[in-house]
């Protein structure tokens, strides 16, 4: 019986040691609960780094074994690979550039060398699972060599590839050394996808341009092998968010936010520390309100939740003491006795607690440079308890092509953010209801089930004209 690979760089499980023991908990993210539909049945397998640094060959086995139990096969990656093809080429070169924060890029030749010997230890790591017949579904940037490596290595697989960052234009694209080496890797794949058109156009004009290879609509043909590129947007799991409203847990906090924020405003902030995520404008468009309007001081208040990450990267690190100079100078200058302006949290929360504030918030201010998709807005549609909140949206994340019903702004345009929260806070309830009645609609139906069906549906349908294709 033939059986689906997915690939990813992490696993998607927490690993934990308590007395001795190994404990495994499953990852809360959307992309793990979306393709638990698929690695946790039949022999389906999901191969990936467990995300320690584990040093001993005894420690090894352990955490093997215990992650067999679960359809789980770890690749293990030491340290120096670590920081020069994670921390390296992927977050210092990929990251950056396919953001178009081509600034902030280091072309090191080190870290190149590293990635590519550790998508040659991910290939490996396939090779001793699969079979002929079987289906690899890759995901993301950190492992773009790695659709050409299985296919050079074994006949008769289908790959599919997933890139959850934008894809750049092609002018962005041929700053990095390696290009054509990346295209060529990614184009081992017979289905690649991307969240939006836009990333697709961008990356059937970069093989274009880089690579002898013909493009025709949506299909590149390399070597007489056709290959399909298409827009598959992701989803969240909606069902979840929604029923998490209903759990009593959720509702003693969510109480408890009622009465913390009786009568005030809430503007909802969530990210992971990045330069992507535009941060530091939507402070200062708060902080523009504050100046200009000062009938809203102790009325609104911004509950910003900050996560950490990469916080070894110099640009992260400069980003993160910028935040807490930014914000640090608005609640001196505007708060009072009882009431700041900004409520920022540099660290993560559990989900009862973000389905908590994702309920209560007025509204949720959204305003990435670049994002490939933005999952925190869709979040706050799922989890509204009524048909109201206003949803401020970048036109720069993948998203905004959805959720056409939010307030969709230009985060370089700081006057603009400063607009659409004015807007936000005064917009009558009338028009919230429609608003979000049609932002629901859209995170329900295109959920995070329906994303992995038609991206899988679609690689078997390329897999079965192959077939045919062969036996004529
Ligand atoms: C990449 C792409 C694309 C945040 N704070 C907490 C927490 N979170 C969760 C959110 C959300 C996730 O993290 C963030 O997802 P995003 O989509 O917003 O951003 P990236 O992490 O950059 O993800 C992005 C995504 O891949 C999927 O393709 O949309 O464009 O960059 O789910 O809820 N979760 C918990 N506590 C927190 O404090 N538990």
């Amino acid at each position: 019986m033939c059986k689906t690979i997915i690939i990813s760089n992490r696993l998607p499980i927490k690993i934990t040691e308590e007395d001795g023991n190994l404990i495994l908990k499953d990852s809360e993210g959307g992309l793990a609960t979306g393709l638990g539909s698929i690695y946790k049945q039949n022999k389906n397998i999901w191969i990936g780094w467990p995300g320690l640094d584990i040093k001993t060959e005894e420690e090894k086995a352990k955490i093997t074994s215990k992650l067999k139990d679960e359809n789980l096969f770890p690749v293990f990656l030491d340290e120096d690979e670590i920081q020069n093809y994670y921390e390296g080429f992927s977050n210092e070169v990929l990251w950056p550039i396919f953001h178009y924060m081509s600034t902030y890029a280091q072309f090191e030749q080190k870290y190149w060398d590293y990635y590519k010997a550790v998508n040659e230890k991910f290939r490996d790591a396939i090779l001793a699972n699969i079979q002929p017949g079987d289906t690899v579904w890759i995901q993301d940037y950190q492992l773009l060599l790695l659709p050409k490596l299985i296919r050079d290595s074994i006949q008769d697989v289908s790959i599919g590839f997933f890139q959850h960052i934008p894809f750049p234009s092609f002018e962005i694209f041929r700053l990095i050394p390696w290009r054509e080496e990346i295209l060529k890797g990614m184009l081992g794949a017979d289905l690649l996808g991307f969240h939006t058109y836009d990333d697709v156009r961008h990356f059937l004009s970069s093989c274009t341009r880089l690579l002898q290879v013909q493009g025709v609509a949506n299909k590149l043909i390399k070597k007489g092998r056709e290959i399909m590129v298409d827009a598959f947007p992701m989803g969240i799991d909606a069902g979840k968010y929604k029923t998490l409203t209903k759990c009593p847990g959720v509702e003693e906090i969510y109480q408890e936010y009622l009465k913390t924020f009786n009568g005030l405003k809430v503007i909802l902030s969530i990210d992971r520390l990045d330069y992507s995520k535009g941060i530091i404008q939507r402070i200062e468009a708060l902080e523009m309100i504050l100046d200009r309007h000062p009938e809203y001081i102790n009325k609104i208040t911004l509950y910003m939740i900050v996560v950490p990450s990469r916080d070894s990267i110099p640009q992260y690190k400069e980003l993160r003491d910028e935040i807490d100079k930014l914000v640090g100078n608005i609640n001196a200058r505007f708060r009072t006795t009882s009431w700041h302006p900004i409520q920022y949290f540099y660290r993560s929360f559990p989900i009862e607690y973000l389905s908590a504030i994702y309920s209560r918030a007025d509204i949720c201010l959204v305003t990435p440079m670049r994002d490939g998709m933005n999952l925190v807005s869709k979040e706050y549609v799922a989890s509204r308890r009524r048909s109201s909140g206003v949803l401020i949206l970048s036109e720069m994340a993948g998203a905004s092509k959805e959720l056409a019903e939010a307030i969709i702004i230009n985060p370089n345009n700081i006057g603009e953010i400063y607009r659409a929260i004015l807007q936000a806070l005064e917009m009558p309830e009338e028009e919230q209801r429609q608003r979000m009645t049609a932002l629901t609609n859209t995170v329900e139906k295109f959920d995070i089930y329906h994303w992995v069906k038609i991206f899988m549906d679609q690689l078997d349908k390329i897999k079965l004209t192959q077939k045919q294709n062969e036996t004529r």
